[in-house]
Parts: structure tokens; sequence; C-alpha cells
């Protein structure tokens, strides 16, 4: 359905193309706006490109790997440090590692590509680079390249380059060709991802059978966790639920991962999909080619984890698991409950908006409505249908929902809609600071983690912490309350 006329933003009048985008929510007619499309010239979007798809999101996370950025500097820069995805493998964060071997957010190693390698080709240096990587770093378990736009035009052929240097220092190398242009978001990089990943380890397994579970090894409740990618410690909440479930988490896919886990994932008997935008591919993959089937999940807020956690045990199908989900969820209940009450009681009626990547909007519609928090509006960077349909069947009737919004739809939201709260992204903090309206930060998260029961105390407090700083009584703009 067109958006109605009196919904439609006057900063798009110059823009009209950008009203497919718009839509009102409808749980019995699913309202889906044009999505996974190129952004209109002159319209500045604030999504990301395929690189940052895969190295950024899906492929940064794994800890143990040196990760070779196959570009000029600038492309390895912009990747470092950015995005709260933590691994236990860093000395200072994990209570039982002591080494020094975390990749995923310490190092960025790049090719430094510069004119002459565009104009004579760059493999040589990238196989210098990785070597040297290597000596400079012996203890990493395998190496990944990520090609980038410079390095996708000059045609670096980077599987020969992975190979040799494979057989040099015998450990897996892995090559990631998706390079920023080939796409209309990052979302084509965590495709990318998927698909090449799952490959290359399809056939590292067929040559090294030693890399895979061994039969004795392989536990009769052994699961994995697919699409979550350790933000802010959510793993410390999520995994130890379904140990005490009696399952046994043999990877993650990909936060703060081992290579050497990961090459196990098809000798799972189960996979428990929590981002089901960057991470249904591989899902989908693995059922075909192993036949492991996968259940998807949300960990966000109380119904969601005790539904994950029911579901799972109800595909094991052991009275005992069932038994005891109920008595977990029971008592993480019982624990969360006073403080979830009082941040409740404070918080109802609180007007609220986001604006994430995509699956967050769905995630979060039942977790503002556990908190007693209505939403206003929507905005998705780089959702797809499937998540506009979520959004449609989570969310109240006559949500304001835009694809790929650009700042002035941002802005013009913010004071159309008076939210609040705007449960969003550093970038777009800054603005909101000025209209007075206060943030949460939605991607890497203030406090985290938020997963979970316990992780939803942590985000109601931030929450609150947020709508009622004293601050937003002198910063707010008298026209704007
Ligand atoms: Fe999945 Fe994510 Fe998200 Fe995502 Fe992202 Fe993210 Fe996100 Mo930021 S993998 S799609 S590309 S749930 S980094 S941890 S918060 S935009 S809604």
């Amino acid at each position: 359905m067109a958006i109605p006329e009196e919904y439609k933003l006057k900063c798009d009048f110059t823009i009209p193309e950008r009203y497919k985008h718009h839509v009102l929510t409808n749980r019995k007619e699913p309202n889906i706006p044009a999505c996974n499309v190129k952004t209109i010239p002159g319209d500045m979007t604030e999504r990301g490109c395929a690189f940052a798809g895969s190295r950024g999101v899906v492929g940064g996370p794994i800890g143990d790997c040196i990760q070779i950025i196959h570009s000029p500097s600038g492309c390895a820069w912009y990747q470092w440090g950015t995005r709260r995805n933590l691994s236990d493998i860093y000395a200072w964060a994990g209570p039982n590692t002591l080494c020094n071997d975390s990749q995923n957010r310490r190092r960025a190693v790049t090719s430094d590509l510069l004119e002459k390698d565009v104009v004579f080709g760059g493999m040589e240096k990238l196989e210098k680079t990785c070597l040297e990587a290597w000596r400079l770093i012996p203890g990493a378990a395998g190496i990944l390249i990520y090609t980038t736009c410079t390095s996708g035009l000059i045609g670096d052929d980077c599987p020969s380059v992975a190979r040799r240097v494979e057989r040099e220092i015998g450990k897996p190398v892995f090559v990631i060709d998706s390079p920023g242009f080939c796409g209309v978001s990052q979302s084509t990089g965590h495709h990318h991802f998927n698909v090449q990943f799952y490959d290359q380890v399809v056939e590292y397994r067929e040559k090294h059978p030693e890399a895979c579970m061994k039969e004795e090894e392989k536990g009769p409740y052994d699961i994995t966790i697919i699409g979550e990618f350790n933000m802010d410690w959510d793993l410390a909440y999520i995994k130890p639920l379904f140990e005490k479930l009696g399952c046994r988490v043999v990877a993650v896919f990909t936060g703060g991962e081992r290579l050497g886990n990961l090459l196990k994932i098809p000798d799972a008997k189960l996979n428990v999909l929590h981002c089901q935008r960057s991470c249904t591919y591989i899902s989908d993959l693995i059922k075909e080619g192993f036949e492991v089937p996968y259940v998807n999940a949300s960990f966000f807020g109380i119904e969601q984890t005790a539904k994950a956690l029911r579901e799972v045990a109800e595909f094991f199908g052991s009275e005992e698991m069932m038994e005891k989900a109920e008595q977990i969820i029971e008592y993480e209940l019982e624990v969360i409950s006073p403080a979830i009450d009082f941040y409740r009681e404070r918080l109802t009626g609180k007007k609220v908006g986001m604006y994430v990547g995509g699956p967050r909007v769905w995630h979060w519609q039942r977790v503002m409505k556990e908190l007693g928090m209505k939403v206003v509006f929507g905005m998705c960077t780089f959702a797809h249908e499937d998540d506009y349909e979520k959004i449609n069947a989570r969310a109240e009737d006559g949500v304001f929902l835009v694809d790929n919004p650009n700042e002035f739809e941002i802005e013009e939201c913010l004071e159309r809609f008076k939210p609040d709260l705007f449960l969003t992204g550093l970038k777009e903090k800054y603005l909101c600071r000025k209209l007075g309206v206060p943030t949460v930060n939605s991607h890497s998260y203030e406090k985290g983690p938020y997963a979970c029961f316990r992780g939803m105390v942590n985000f109601a407090r931030d929450i609150y912490e947020g709508v009622y700083a004293p601050v937003w009584k002198f910063a707010r703009d008298k026209d704007f309350i």
C-alpha cells in the first residue's frame, strides 16, 4: 500500500522515488517497502559497502586468524577497532586465556596497494604481506584474505596466492571475494562471506579430515550458534543458558570464535540461528550439504529468549531438557523481575524510534512491549523483504517504516514523532544530541551485554538512564517538546 499523503516526508519532495521506501505496518496484510535495491544517486545513504558486510560484520569477529585486507591502507583503517565484537582470546578480556593471539580488533593488516600495484597487479605484494604477517604473528590459526574495490578491479588471482601461502605456512588460507562495489549494501557482503567461507570449509575438511570432529567426540546435544557476533559480550549470557539446558556449544559463527571450531560446524546436531539477515545463507547450505537442521531464534527480551530455549529443547525431544528449559526460565524471571518491574514502571508509555541494520528492528519490537514502550517509527539500513515481514508481524499496526533512510529523513521523523528515545548508532547520535533526543547505541551497546534475560536488565537500565538523564531538560529545544 502506498504511503498516505499525510505521512509523506517533506524532505523527499525533490526525490519522490523515496516514497516507495516508506510504509505503515500492518499485521494482517504486511506492507513491504521497496528494499534491498540501489540507492538513488543524490540520496545520501548511510549504508556500508559489501566489503563492510564481509569483513566488518561476518568475518571480522573470528578471533584467531590474521585477516588481511587486500587494499589501499584506507580500507583497512576503517575496519579497525570499531564494532565491539569481542573475543575471549584477548589476554585482558578473558579470565582463562593468557595469550596474545586475538586478531579481531587489535590488528589491521593490509597489503597497502599503491598506484603501481594497480597498474602491474598486486598478487606478489599480497603474497609478501601474507608471509610477513605470518612471520610477525606466528600463533595465528590461519589467514583470511579479503578483496576490496581496488583488488577487485585489478582482478588479482587471490585464490592462487592463498594456495601458495597455505602450502608455505601449513594452515588454512581462505579468500573472501566481496569488493565494496559488488552490491547495494553490506548485506551483499554477508551473503558472500557465508557462501565462500562454507565452500572453503567443505574443501578444507575434505583435504584434512583431521579438522573434522571425530565420531567419538560427537555429543548428542551438540549445537552451534550461528549469526551471533558477541557484541559487548552477549555470548557471556547466551552460552551458559544453552549449557544449563544440557547442550554443548561446539562453535559460534562467528563471534570471538576460533577457526578450528568453525571447521567443525557441520558436525553439530542443530544450528541455532540468531541473525537471520546475515547468516541464513550458511544455515541453509549446512542443512543441504550436511543435513544439519536449524531453528530461528531471537535472544532479545523475555518472551523470545524463553521461546528459543523451549524450541531447542523440543527439537531434541528430551522430556528432561524441556523441564530444564522451564526451570531455567522460571529462575531467570525470578532473578530479573524486580529490576524489570522497576524500569517498566518508569518507561511505560514512553515513545521510541528505532534505526538499526534490519533485524534488530524486529528483534526489539517485543522487547519494547515488555518494557511498556511504544514504537513510533522504525528504520532499516539494509533489510530485505523477510525482515519487513517480521517487523509487520511483530509491531503494532501503523508504525511508520523507512527503508535505507538518509539524514534528512531521520531528522524529519524525529521532529514529527518526537520520540522519548531513539535506538540508533553512533553516526546519528550527534544529530539527536542537538535535537535533545536521548539515544542508546544499538549496534555495540552502551554497557552490554543486552542479550537474554539478564542482558535485558542492562538494556532497560541504559534506556532508563538515557530517557531520564537530567541534561535533556536543559538541552531540549523548547519548540521540539
Ligand atoms: Fe545481523 Fe548484527 Fe543486525 Fe548485522 Fe549490522 Fe550489528 Fe545491526 Mo550494526 S549482523 S544484521 S550488519 S544483527 S553490525 S550485530 S547491529 S547493523 S541490525
